[in-house]
């Protein structure tokens, strides 16, 4: 439907591929993982030296060092050498990188996810020369950084230096400061968040920079709102806007994830609730960049995921069909269908929005009705009067899900959402979010509605606790319950540094 402008769309993104800063990091401790029961996950890191007390030193034929970097990296591992004698057999060095210490301690060999083992982070360099520096060509994502020689020949070597070549699309000095008011856990947690974006922003907003490092609509959402509170990269929120739009298939349909590449980014998993709401993502970029004439030029692309949303519904109610992802959330108890109608409705009101932000309101004439229509229809089905909240489903469930998005598509008037809203997290009984994406939709939603202290306390307690257990960056999947949870398995293939999970919203 879009062929005709896909070329052109996937050129103009690869135009504003942004030049990342570079930084370099050393490590500021030689570590050891340790089992231990009482840790989170079961496992912790002990320190056993300065990195100066290896550095410079002739090694052992077999030595294993783990460095700690004191801190998150994203970037190129770099090691100098110096070798002495007969270089009369290859030189081979193991290389394991990890984000936590759990995934440092556990043995990749005993992985057990549904997920790609590659994306474990490990590298083998063997090299027939004697190297003066090695640079890892693949880009890692880590904290920690183990290297291991296994029997080497007769000659000898010493290791000059580790470091690595952090690189970034955020430009810190854009970011404003907390105001006086904020302690020191909002400051942790908005350093931490913003630490997390930062390393997720690279040549496109990746939803992880350990796994998947794709573009996710659902996670771009967040990261561009989050950035326009902070980093404030307009150029990198369009490039991906642009990107999404090349990837559109015969339909107009674009894709929950986009692989970068050349000529044209590749598309990945359809994910209806994501690409539904492009035309949300485009408004709140318009809003924030002013560049109108973007938005008009993505205009269509927004409209058309409306009209598949709109394939779904009848009667004015989303029927949820079964045969494509409505993802939601990861939690897997959920009962989706309220929720989907929530957001079906949502991206109807933000594309209408959209639209008259842009003097194109003529375009979705249709909208005002369809809209008003719904929200009576979905009201009907899934309000509950005696219990005062939605409900979804034959056993009608009462979830976060199902709240949160009839709030965004404003299911009911003002007050008594704001009500619903403030009773929601106390009620025992509803189905809680499956993690932070859910978590950072209610904070969000919870804004809209005015009610900033119940946000600002639902970001301490959530995000808090990863901070007090010692996050550096803010994780994928996070229940305080169950610290080996994971949707792939295990744990280890989680990402612990993820888009998704950038609580900055209730800061101000
Ligand atoms: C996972 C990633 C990504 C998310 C999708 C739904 O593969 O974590 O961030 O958006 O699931």
């Amino acid at each position: 439907m879009f062929y005709q402008k896909e070329l052109r769309w996937a050129e103009e993104a690869e135009a504003l591929k942004p030049e990342l800063h570079h930084e370099p990091i050393s490590p500021v401790a030689v570590v050891e993982a340790e089992e231990d029961p009482a840790a989170w996950q079961g496992w912790k890191v002990r320190r056993v030296a300065a990195p100066e007390e290896v550095f410079g030193r002739e090694l052992p034929r077999s030595w294993e060092y783990t460095f700690d970097f004191g801190r998150y990296c994203v970037g190129f591992p770099v090691f100098h050498f110096e070798f002495s004698g007969l270089f009369d057999a290859p030189f081979r060095l193991e290389v394991k990188l990890a984000e936590v210490p759990c995934e440092l301690g556990r043995d990749f060999t005993t992985y057990r996810g549904d997920l790609g083992r590659g994306w474990l982070q490990e590298a083998l360099v063997v090299e027939d020369a004697a190297p003066a520096a090695i640079r890892l060509p693949r880009r890692y994502a880590f904290r920690y950084l183990k290297l291991k020689v296994v029997v080497n020949s007769t000659y000898k070597v010493v290791l000059r230096s580790v470091q690595c070549d952090t690189v970034s699309a955020a430009d810190w000095s854009r970011v404003l400061p907390l105001g006086e008011a904020y302690d020191q856990l909002d400051r942790s947690i908005r350093r931490i968040g913003l630490t997390t974006l930062a390393a997720c922003m690279q040549e496109c907003f990746e939803d992880g920079p350990k796994r998947d490092r794709r573009l996710w609509l659902g996670d771009l959402r967040l990261q561009a709102l989050a950035n326009y509170h902070s980093f404030r990269n307009f150029s990198l929120v369009k490039r991906c806007l642009l990107m999404f739009a090349a990837s559109a298939n015969e339909e107009g349909e674009i894709p929950g994830c986009v692989y970068p590449g050349s000529p044209r980014p590749l598309a990945g998993n359809y994910t209806f609730d994501y690409s539904i709401l492009f035309g949300d993502i485009l408004l709140d970029y318009v809003n924030a960049s002013g560049d109108e004439a973007g938005g008009r030029e993505l205009f269509p692309v927004a409209r058309r995921q409306s009209e598949m949303a709109l394939r779904e519904v009848e009667n004015d109610c989303f029927h949820y069909r079964g045969g494509y992802w409505l993802f939601v959330d990861w939690q897997e108890k959920l009962d989706r269908e309220c929720a989907g109608h929530g957001i079906v409705l949502y991206s109807l009101m933000r594309t209408l929005a959209l639209a008259r932000r842009l003097g194109l309101e003529s375009e979705v004439a249709d909208y005002p009705d369809r809209i008003e229509r719904m929200r009576r229809a979905g009201y009907a089905k899934w309000f509950d009067r005696a219990r005062g909240c939605f409900t979804s489903g034959a056993d009608r469930q009462i979830s976060w899900a199902s709240q949160i998005w009839a709030a965004f598509a404003e299911m009911l008037p003002k007050a008594e959402m704001q009500e619903l809203l403030r009773r929601l997290p106390a009620g025992k009984e509803a189905v809680p979010p499956g993690g932070p994406f859910l978590y950072n939709q209610m904070v969000l939603v919870q804004e809209r509605y005015g009610l900033h202290q119940e946000a600002h306390a639902l970001t301490r307690a959530f995000w808090g606790r990863m901070v007090e257990l010692g996050a550096d960056t803010f994780w994928e999947v996070f229940d305080p319950a169950d610290p080996m949870r994971s949707p792939y398995g295990d744990p280890i293939i989680n990402s612990y540094c993820h888009a998704w999970s950038t609580p900055v919203f209730s800061f101000r």
